[in-house]
């Protein structure tokens, strides 16, 4: 495959790697991405997937944002692939200092990854917004699967998870759109990405803001696009590297 051999060896020279990605980086652990044929954007709903996932229709429609949300997004047994697993390896090694990731799987933890921002929150995650209590993947995932079972379509409570405590409604520490980004997660994001020898760029089409804007504040030589489809950063990147990003990675 074209340019693995410049990427090996600018890898293999690196002690400040950082990596940014996105869905394309999952979809080889079987995780659909937004934007590819086979992306979430491309299937029939009765909403646009934007639209769904956005703070007012999960205000003002949620039990039709949660049935959308266990379909698509809370999915289980996903497991790591050769992508996420080299990175966790280069953190090991002392020659990555983060991966900033798009992604609300949890999938860089789960490959043993310590150092990951997640711009747009996890499934992992999940708070009361009345009382704060935390609920975890497995918890949240349990309670909207037995309403799905046992309670009437119909009822305005219909796969809404609720509160043990307070009952009040659960609601997914992930970034919808309409709301802000955590101001933390993305200063720290800048700090990583300006100060990177090697910036490397992964599975995300760099459409969604500010997200992919933040590629912007590296200074480097060493840009790499490593990516199926075609992006806006592809003629200001060092190398492009067109691929399947786990088959890619299992070669470096
Ligand atoms: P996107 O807009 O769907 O773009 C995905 C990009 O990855 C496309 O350019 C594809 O060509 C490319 N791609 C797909 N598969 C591969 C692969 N195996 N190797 C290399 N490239 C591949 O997704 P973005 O992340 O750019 O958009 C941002 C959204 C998508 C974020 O807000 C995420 O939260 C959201 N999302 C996350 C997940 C997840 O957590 N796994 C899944 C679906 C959507």
């Amino acid at each position: 495959m074209e340019g693995i051999e410049t990427l090996k060896k600018w890898v293999d020279e690196s002690e400040n790697i950082v990596f940014f990605g996105g869905a394309g980086v999952s979809t080889e652990s079987g995780i659909p991405d937004f934007r590819s044929v086979d992306g979430l954007y491309h299937q029939k709903y009765d909403y646009p997937p934007e639209t769904i996932l956005s703070h007012t229709f999960f205000m003002r429609k949620t039990p039709e944002f949660y049935k959308f949300y266990e379909d698509k997004l809370l999915l289980e047994g996903a497991k790591p692939n050769a992508a996420h697993l080299k990175l966790a390896e280069w953190e090991a090694k002392g020659k990555l200092k983060a991966v900033i990731t798009q992604n609300i799987d949890g999938l860089h933890q789960l490959a043993g990854s310590k150092e990951v921002l997640e711009l747009h929150g996890s499934v992992q995650r999940n708070y009361c917004m009345k009382c704060h209590e935390f609920y975890d993947f497995a918890a949240i995932k349990e309670k909207v699967v037995s309403s799905k079972q046992n309670d009437d379509p119909k009822s305005p409570d219909y796969m809404v998870p609720k509160c043990d405590k307070c009952g009040g409604i659960i609601k997914p520490d992930v970034v919808l759109y309409e709301e802000g980004l955590d101001d933390d997660v993305i200063s720290k994001s800048i700090r990583y990405i300006s100060n990177a020898d090697v910036l490397i760029i992964g599975g995300t089409s760099l459409v969604v803001y500010p997200a992919a804007g933040l590629i912007h504040y590296y200074r480097g030589k060493k840009l790499v696009l490593v990516n199926l489809g075609e992006t806006s950063a592809d003629s200001s990147a060092d190398l492009v590297v067109r691929g399947k990003i786990g088959e890619v990675f299992s070669q470096l």
